[in-house]
């Protein structure tokens, strides 16, 4: 009885002594020890630095600790030098930055003697994808934290202390930057009562180092300003814009600038009265230059009469190089059509040389799995950033072509697509936090891997003190840090297994992107929204052919890849179907036919996320019961997802390829016309 009660109460003590409910994110606080800090200047940014080393200080007990602002030549824009004594930097934000890492290291147990960090990017900046009504695009964890449909203008204590608690997270992996709202801009964005409400953000975020940026509508001079005509080069327009930037920094003085989707999926463009993309940025570069605000002009573009919708940024954008001002920089998606489980990075990257540009990721997992699956999305960046461009010979990475490496740019920036929102946890999945993490992370040092992210993370997040004081280190780190870490590294390359691998892409059933469709064409659907646009199935074989046979738009990359990957037995396989209209028949590396080596990927994909499951079932202990039971449930609708990708990808490709299904794989649970019909119930 008394053995019982023990245990009972060891694990009222693991279990419940630290119940979380997310909130906190990466940033536990522990047990106070007193630090002393020695700092001889006040500021906002400052006294924030020495309240964080105050509330979260887990070293030496009394240690001092120096910060100070000195100048270092090592030492660039916000970055900082750490010594055992303190952190040094050439500015106040580069002591922040530097305290954050600090508290990092302690609590990761990485050690360091005298270590400079400088950032990557100087602008790393959230895109929210916020609407002004509250909803999010393509948002998966509650409504905005910024905007709401009633009583919108009234700034309340939860929403400052919401905002604050959003700054300080930003701050401690170093984001400097906030859109507020979706790049679908509205254009009541500018109109007086909502930059009213944005100053109150502004506020809050300034001094955790995060400027506020806008996105907007092109056509705003028209649709809010009353004029005829959103024309670029017409001199009422220029005014109108110039006057709009001069009411935004009366307000907001530190205002970063606009982010601008034009001419793409419907909205308004440049384009719209015959003027080029070029045209467009300038005229909002104008108006912000003075007040040294820069336009991120974003390269998605892409329209229904192109035969391939891969090839269109580059047609657009190239040719304008040079064209812009250099308060511009062209945001570029990783890929060449949307943020897809697996593409080759975007061929825009490549070919700017001389106008700044910038990668946009998408931390929100639209494509991925949305809140349920659990999808650690830096090993894809990560891909995507050590991508040799071959710009200017090898070695010109994706990374090293945008922070300024190899050409000289003014601004050098990088964006994420947000996944937070009003949910407790700020991101739906427990897991889904890790990506906003990564993201930051990144940005900040664009050579990190994400073994050494992940490594972080979860530390950071599941290592609180009450696991530190029952459960030994080695324990830890063999029972829950190994296996959870090799889940999350895994996991990416698994939902490419179960839903698009070997280059297939947009296999999407309708514009919810969440389930599989490979069927999915409806008559008054544009075309390459379609999957059979992109997958291009016949009795003959399998992929889009992008070759000189085809599209030609692996000619947009440079020497030695565009011949590398035009040639079937050359291409990496990650990429066939990508860039190949591949036989049923034709052998694959591993011996099998390509439909044998879908097979196996798809179903190789669920036995992966199986495995996930065993794996977490086996780290409840050091786990608190409320995550542990939330990742457990995502982990089942996971897997009956991944088969269902499995199922109705295979079983719809077996009509063309008419292969049996090989033995040694898991066969179908559900048969295809049953999927297909409750799909379309789902819809009606
Ligand atoms: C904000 C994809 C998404 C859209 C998104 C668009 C974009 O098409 O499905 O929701 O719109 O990308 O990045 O502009």
């Amino acid at each position: 009885m008394k053995k019982i009660s023990c245990l009972l109460g060891f694990l009222f003590c693991v279990q419940g002594l630290f119940a979380t409910d997310g909130h906190q994110l990466w940033l536990r606080t522990g047990k106070t020890i007193p630090v002393k800090i020695s700092c001889d200047r006040h500021s906002p940014v400052l006294d924030i630095a020495q309240a964080e080393l105050l509330q979260r200080w887990s070293g030496k007990e009394n240690a001092t600790i120096t910060l100070a602002i000195k100048k270092d030549k090592w030492i660039q824009g916000d970055g900082f030098r750490l010594h055992p004594n303190g952190v040094e930097a050439n500015t106040e934000l580069g002591i922040l930055y530097g305290v954050f890492e600090l508290l990092r290291r302690q609590q990761t147990g990485r050690l360091f003697d005298d270590e400079v960090s400088n950032p990557s990017y100087q602008l790393r900046i959230l895109n929210h994808w916020d609407n002004l009504d509250g909803t999010i695009e393509r948002g998966y964890a509650g409504l905005s934290i910024f905007w709401r449909k009633e009583d919108p203008f009234t700034v309340t204590s939860e929403d400052m202390k919401r905002w604050k608690e959003y700054a300080v997270a930003n701050a401690s992996i170093g984001i400097n930057g906030a859109v507020l709202n979706n790049v679908n801009a509205s254009p009541l964005m500018l109109s007086a009562d909502y930059l009213t409400r944005v100053k109150a953000i502004a506020d809050v975020l300034r001094p955790y180092g995060i400027k506020t940026y806008l996105s907007v509508k092109f056509s705003s001079p028209a649709l809010l300003g009353g004029l005829p005509t959103s024309d670029p080069l017409d001199p009422a327009v220029r005014a109108w814009w110039k006057k709009k930037a001069e009411e935004i920094y009366q307000l907001i003085p530190d205002f970063g600038g606009f982010v601008v989707k034009a001419n793409s999926e419907g909205q308004p463009g440049p384009q719209d009265y015959g003027r080029s993309h070029a045209d467009g940025a300038n005229l909002l570069a104008d108006a912000l230059q003075p007040h040294r605000g820069i336009v991120m002009w974003r390269a998605f573009v892409y329209n229904p009469s192109e035969k391939d919708r891969a090839r269109q940024a580059y047609s657009e954008f190239v040719p304008l190089d040079g064209k812009f001002r250099n308060n511009v920089i062209i945001q570029v998606k990783n890929g060449p059509i949307d943020f897809q489980p697996r593409e080759p990075f975007n061929p825009v990257f490549g070919a700017m040389k001389k106008t700044a540009v910038m990668p946009e990721f998408q931390i929100t997992q639209e494509y991925l799995g949305q809140s349920v699956h659990l999808v650690f999305l830096s090993p894809m960046w990560e891909e995507i950033l050590k991508s040799d461009t071959y710009q200017g010979g090898k070695g010109s990475t994706v990374a090293r072509v945008t922070d300024g490496s190899i050409n000289q740019q003014k601004n050098t920036a990088i964006a994420g697509v947000s996944n937070i929102g009003l949910d407790t946890n700020w991101c739906g999945h427990p897991f889904a936090q890790a990506n906003w993490y990564a993201f930051g992370r990144l940005a900040w040092n664009n050579s990190l891997t994400s073994e050494q992210i992940v490594h972080e993370w979860i530390t950071l997040t599941f290592y609180q003190d009450t696991i530190r004081e029952t459960i030994a280190s080695t324990e830890w780190n063999l029972n829950f840090l190994a296996p959870v870490k090799a889940m999350m590294l895994e996991s990416n390359e698994a939902a490419v297994n179960y839903m698009m691998p070997v280059g297939l892409h947009h296999l999407f059933a309708a514009d919810e992107h969440y389930g599989p469709g490979p069927w999915w064409a409806p008559k008054n659907v544009r075309s390459d929204w379609t999957p059979p646009y992109y997958h291009q199935a016949d009795t003959a074989g399998l992929g889009f052919d992008r070759t000189t046979n085809g599209t030609n738009a692996v000619s947009q990359y440079h020497a030695p890849l565009a011949s590398q990957w035009s040639n079937l037995s050359t291409c990496p396989e990650m990429y066939l179907l990508w860039f190949h209209h591949v036989p049923w028949t034709y052998s694959m590396r591993s011996g099998r036919t390509l439909w044998g080596e879908l097979c196996y990927r798809y179903d190789h994909g669920v036995q992966q996320v199986k495995d996930f499951q065993k794996t977490w079932n086996q780290v409840q202990r050091y786990v608190d019961t409320a995550t542990f039971m939330a990742v457990q449930n995502k982990l089942q609708l996971q897997t009956r997802n991944a088969q269902l990708w499995r199922d109705a990808c295979l079983q719809y490709f077996q009509g063309y390829s008419r292969m049996p299904f090989p033995s040694d794989i898991e066969q179908p649970m559900e048969n295809l016309q049953d999927i297909i019909r409750n799909d379309m119930k789902k819809r009606r």
